[in-house]
């Protein structure tokens, strides 16, 4: 059997059907009744962004051997207690490489040039009143991601097509680029312009986006989170952008999704998506097959296509 921990796609949901006895998490309020009827019977778990394989579920599913997550970041998986225990893990890198990037590029667009507010502007009548203000060139400002993997790079290669300097932090310098290093990311929002978070959410980047940072960033400068919400101080980075402390913010992630913080809502500096880096049509259905071709993999005891444990 396979379990699916959330709803995620409907496409995954229909060949995963096909393919294997699928139970759906959502599907069965009572959990703990469930997994003692099922739990035996599950070989596999698949996860996402919003829902995984923590401890505990591990530990309820004894004849688990893979967690295939529908999804690049792998913050909802307990890796250490899959590794420790043998259990394989897969996630979809890669095949939602650009549509991120293409986002991350689109926020920052959307937040210095404020095309949200044109949109309302315009549609609200106000054109016929007067022009709209002035707004803030994209072209040419400095960019300073927060990771330097394959998101980060495919930001920082659209990001020179705009004549952007790119700079970085990451735990350690890269030999392969020429884009400066940054020791800390202190110092990495000293130095830029939009700050943009594009790296996995792991205890220690828990809150890499915290007061000193946005301090750092200051009052022209804009935060772009495609990453993960808990890697901001999110009441900090609403506090900053309320006050004027900094200059505005494009959002993706938050740390509580659904939920959004009021205050942010009706912000005009501020630009917010539903956590929607990966959701095109294109690429969903790309991750949705890389899902199914490790499960099959690992079922017929093959290599795994992208394995993380
Ligand atoms: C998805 C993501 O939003 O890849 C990730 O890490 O956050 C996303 O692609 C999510 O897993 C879709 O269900």
């Amino acid at each position: 059997g396979v379990l699916m921990a959330c709803p995620m796609s409907s496409y995954l949901e229909k060949e995963l059907d096909r393919r294997f006895n699928l139970f759906k998490f959502w599907n069965f309020p009572n959990r703990k009744d469930f997994l003692r009827e099922n739990s035996a019977s599950i070989r596999a778990v698949v996860g996402n962004a919003g829902a995984g394989a923590d401890a505990e579920l591990i530990e309820a599913l004894p004849g688990l051997e893979i967690v295939a997550c529908f999804s690049v970041g792998l913050d909802k998986v307990d890796l250490g207690k899959c590794k420790e225990k043998g259990i394989r893990v897969t996630n979809t890198p890669d095949v939602l490489t650009d549509d991120v990037a293409d986002l991350a590029i689109a926020l920052m667009l959307t937040t210095l040039r404020r095309i949200c507010e044109c949109d309302r502007y315009l549609t609200s009548g106000l054109w016929k009143k007067g022009d709209f203000k002035l707004t803030t060139k994209f072209s040419g400002k400095t960019v300073g991601l927060i990771g330097l993997g394959r998101i980060g790079m495919a930001i920082a290669k659209r990001a020179e097509a705009f004549s952007c300097p790119v700079c970085y932090y990451s735990r350690s310098q890269k030999q392969d680029t020429k884009y400066k290093y940054f020791p800390s990311v202190v110092e990495l929002a000293s130095n830029c312009h939009i700050l943009v978070v594009a790296c996995p959410l792991t205890a220690e980047t828990r809150h890499v986006i915290n007061r000193e940072v946005i301090d750092a960033l200051g009052p022209k400068g804009v935060l772009i989170n495609i990453g993960r919400g808990p890697h901001v101080d999110e009441p900090e980075l609403v506090s900053a952008l309320v006050e004027g402390r900094l200059g505005g913010a494009g959002l993706d992630v938050f740390e509580n999704e659904p939920e959004v913080p009021e205050q942010l809502i009706g912000l005009d500096n501020v630009v917010l998506t539903p956590h929607v880096g990966s959701a095109t049509l294109e690429t969903r259905k790309a991750m949705a097959d890389l899902v199914i071709a490790n499960l099959e993999a690992h079922f017929l005891n093959k290599p795994l296509l992208t394995p993380v444990v």
